[in-house]
C-alpha cells in the first residue's frame, strides 16, 4: 500500500473512531492509527514492535536483517541510533531494534496498563525530541 494512501484510510478511521472531532490530525495521530491494526486505539507491544521491525526491512537495502549506517545516513549520527546499538557494532540489530522499542513502550506506557493510548504515544514523542 502506497504511504499516502494509507495515510489516508487513517484520516478517514481517525474520523469515524470519534478520537477527536478536529479536522487535522498530527503525525503521531495519523502513525498511532496505522500501527493500530485492530482498531481498537492501544498499541499493545506486538503492534508497536511490527512497525518497527516494518521499518527496519523498509531502511535495509542491503537485506542483512540490520540497519547500517549507510542505510540511514545522517540518522546514524543520532543518540538513539548509538544507544540501541548496543554490541557497538556500528549497525543496529533486529534484536537490537526490539530492546530498544520495548524499553521505549515500558517508557511510553505511564499507567502501566500494558498497552499505549494515544495521548501516551503523543507525550512521549514530545519528551524524546
Ligand atoms: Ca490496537
Ligand atoms: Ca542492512
Ligand atoms: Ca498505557
Amino acid at each position: 500500500m502506497k504511504p499516502a494512501f494509507s495515510a489516508l484510510i487513517a484520516i478517514c478511521l481517525l474520523a469515524l473512531s470519534g478520537l477527536s472531532a478536529r479536522a487535522e490530525y498530527t503525525v503521531v495521530e495519523v502513525n498511532f492509527i496505522i500501527a493500530d491494526t485492530n482498531g481498537d486505539l492501544l498499541l499493545s507491544k506486538t503492534e508497536y514492535l511490527l512497525v518497527a521491525l516494518d521499518a527496519l526491512h523498509k531502511l535495509d537495502k542491503n537485506g542483512n536483517d540490520a540497519i547500517d549506517p549507510d542505510e540511514i545516513g545522517d540518522l546514524a549520527k543520532d543518540a538513539e541510533f548509538e544507544d540501541g546499538d548496543s554490541d557497538k557494532s556500528g549497525s543496529l540489530s533486529v534484536e537490537e531494534v526490539i530492546s530498544e522499542k520495548l524499553a521505549d513502550f515500558e517508557a511510553a506506557d505511564t499507567n502501566k496498563d500494558g498497552a499505549l493510548n494515544v495521548e501516551e504515544v503523543t507525550e512521549f514523542e514530545a519528551k524524546k525530541n
